[in-house]
């Protein structure tokens, strides 16, 4: 019994490698870098979006993936960006991620001939969305600094799973008992030498670095063909 669920997995996560291989030829024929931008709830996705990308130096679009609703999508278009909200829900709770084949689903609504960079926004959650790749040229997740200094070591798959993890809400440590050089040393241990950045999508502290480090990722997507 225990065997059969493992293949089924095994299955599950071979068909989602198999439409993540279509997802990058797609992006690769229009030219178009992409992002898969995760973390747990709340840990401030859209405000970093809704604080950089009307700056980045390239032509952006969004993916906002979520249970339901179409509230960051609402909050996004202000920054006249095409943004396509993709929900999870099909009337049984929803999906705790996006998986290669719902992203497939959605690319027929991107322009992607008019972009260079693809973000995708991913449901909040601190495990799931790391086991499911969708196609994206780079993982970044964010942490914010209210949820401890102990999650790169209890959730290790995300922090591993990724190229940039951003530490948000630095504008709070005043006020926590967040211990940074903790955090670091956690993250260190679970993926030595992840780039990292502290910043605040409160204040805009921190935050040019993410904006610079996007454009830089938009500007290694190939030729369209
Ligand atoms: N103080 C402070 N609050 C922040 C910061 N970034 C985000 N927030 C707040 O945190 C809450 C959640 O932010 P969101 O940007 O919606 O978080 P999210 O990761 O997109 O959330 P989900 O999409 O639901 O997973 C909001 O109340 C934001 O105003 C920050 O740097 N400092
Ligand atoms: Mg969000």
């Amino acid at each position: 019994m225990h065997r059969t669920k493992v293949k089924v997995a095994e299955d599950a996560l071979d068909a989602n490698t198999t439409i993540a291989a279509a997802n990058r030829a797609d992006f690769d024929r229009h030219g178009v870098s992409v992002v898969n931008f995760m973390s747990a709830p709340g840990a401030g996705k859209t405000t970093l979006l809704e604080r950089v990308l009307g700056e980045v130096d390239a032509r952006v679009g969004v993916l906002e993936g979520d249970v339901q609703g179409s509230a960051d999508a609402d909050r996004l278009s202000a920054l006249h960006l095409p943004v396509v909200q993709l929900n999870t829900d099909s009337g049984f709770g929803g999906e705790c991620h996006l998986d290669a084949n719902m992203v497939r689903s959605a690319l027929g609504d991107l322009p992607l001939e008019d972009l260079d960079l693809l973000v995708i926004e991913n449901v909040g959650n601190l495990v799931c969305p790391a086991e499911f790749k969708v196609g994206e040229d780079a993982r970044v997740m964010v942490s914010s600094v209210t949820e401890g200094e102990d999650k790169p070591f209890k959730y290790p798959l995300m922090f591993r799973a990724c190229e940039l993890v951003l530490i948000n809400k630095i504008d709070l440590l005043e006020h926590l008992d967040f211990d940074l050089d903790r955090f670091l040393y956690h993250l260190d241990a679970v993926h030595p030498g992840v780039e990292h950045m502290l910043l605040s999508a409160k204040t805009g502290e921190g935050t040019e670095a993410f904006r610079d480090w996007l454009t830089g990722v938009a500007k290694t997507a190939p030729a369209p063909a």
